[in-house]
């Protein structure tokens, strides 16, 4: 055995410890994985010291699990918790580290009271239970979600989720609201719709009826499976590419009207000064990435380096991604993974030969309205405002040291 692994490792292993010249060290990884398992409540059908394909393993169970040498966690907060982007390798963030951002907590809802009412100007105003909504013909589509706060900066120690962890992206089964527009008969003299929430926030927000019409679905599925209490089972509101705040989970009311109704939520809050005036109702989010790997506290070494992240934009489909390993002198076109989906988050890849030199790597969007992810100075010099607020998206960049220690270069 020793011998074999001589041949194919270009590794130098030396041969003390191959004997078992340091005994302990060889077995330490060893037991340490076998109270892992055990830990995690795998179960685990024998010593794992054993050569594991000497030995059948443990069958079947009902709830997978993942890896216990895997731990992908959120960050939570008293009010939030954060997507661990640097941890996902594609575009689909797995239901238990979707982000979260409750105003009041989760409320516990049962499936079986669950009731939408649909009134105001419609023809005939309804309540449907959940399983009415479910005899609807139903859509599936992949977005983002993305609260209209996420951007974090201040130091150099911080990762992809510390950053920007307030995204996720999912696959959203449910109902079309245009489907439930239609059943009801919403006037079309209407303008705007009121979405209330049944959580202790009883959280309101003003919809164009536009929206309404186009691609707003009630939601009562994610990655294929029910919707979970965080996200607002058992049914929210799913308005792709608007800012997260307008998405309202625990749905239980909409009410069709023709003009805003200057909630909470979109007068005192969600409101950012522009220049000297107060801009509201901003509903998309705009186009923005992030490189997810290499980022702190990653390290990387000479040679090629596989540059990866995510790029977004509330108002369309990515058409270009470029990166920059120069601290944004010039700029290189990333390859895209397809397909390229309407405002959903879009993987990118671009490779880089690291000469060891230190430097910065940049990321920047473009979507098919044409519209370029800013600057942090461009963004800050169009609101005539500091650093902070609602839908900040500029560029960020990571610092690749001499030593391949990789940090936030902090705005
Ligand atoms: N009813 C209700 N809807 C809500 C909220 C809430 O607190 N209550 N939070 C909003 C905010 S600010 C955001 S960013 C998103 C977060 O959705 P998520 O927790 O599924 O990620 O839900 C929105 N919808
Ligand atoms: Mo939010």
């Amino acid at each position: 055995m020793e011998k074999s692994k001589k041949e194919i490792s270009p590794v130098k292993i030396s041969r003390r410890t191959l004997l078992g010249g340091t005994l302990a060290a060889a077995i330490l990884p060893v037991s340490t994985s076998f109270a892992k398992y055990i830990q995690a409540g795998i179960p685990v059908s024998a010593d794992p010291m054993v050569d594991p394909t000497k030995i059948v393993g443990p069958g079947p169970s009902e709830l997978g699990s993942r890896s216990p040498f895997e731990s992908p966690l959120r960050k939570p907060s008293e009010i939030s918790s954060r997507t661990p982007l640097q941890d996902l390798y594609s575009t689909i963030t797995p239901a238990d580290l979707h982000f979260e951002r409750h105003h009041a907590g989760i409320p516990s809802i049962d499936p079986h009271q669950y009731e939408l009412l649909i009134h105001g100007m419609v023809d005939k105003p309804m309540k449907f239970s959940l399983a009415d909504l479910k005899r609807f013909p139903s859509v599936t589509r992949t977005s983002f979600l993305e609260c209209a706060g996420n951007f974090r900066t201040g130091k150099e120690e911080m990762t992809p989720q510390d950053i920007l962890g307030l995204t996720s992206q999912s696959e959203w089964t449910g109902v079309m609201l245009s489907t439930l527009f239609r059943e009801v008969g919403a006037s079309a003299k209407a303008t705007w719709f009121l979405a209330e929430g049944s959580d202790a926030a009883l959280l309101t927000r003003s919809v164009p009826m536009e929206k309404g019409w186009s691609d707003a679905m009630i939601a009562y599925g994610q990655n294929g499976e029910s919707i979970r209490p965080a996200q607002g089972y058992p049914a929210r509101l799913f308005l792709p590419g608007y800012e997260g705040n307008m998405n309202v989970k625990w749905i239980r009311r909409i009410e069709v009207s023709d003009q805003p109704y200057m909630t909470r939520e979109e007068t005192s809050k969600y409101t950012y000064p522009v220049k000297d005036k107060v801009s509201m109702f901003n509903f998309e989010m705009d186009a923005r990435s992030i490189i997810t790997f290499p980022s702190f506290p990653q390290r990387v070494e000479r040679g090629w380096i596989e540059i990866r992240g995510i790029a977004w934009s509330g108002r369309g489909k990515i058409v270009t991604v470029q990166v920059s390993t120069d601290a944004g002198r010039s700029w290189n076109t990333a390859r895209l993974q397809e397909p390229v989906l309407d405002k959903a988050h879009t993987y990118f890849r671009y490779l880089w030969q690291w000469n060891g030199n230190e430097t910065e790597i940049l990321s920047r969007a473009i979507d098919d309205t044409g519209y370029i992810q800013p600057s942090l100075k461009q963004l800050v010099d169009a609101r005539g405002t500091e650093i902070g607020g609602y839908h900040m998206n500029p560029v960020t960049a990571w610092q690749i040291k001499g030593n391949g220690t990789v940090l936030f270069k902090p705005a």
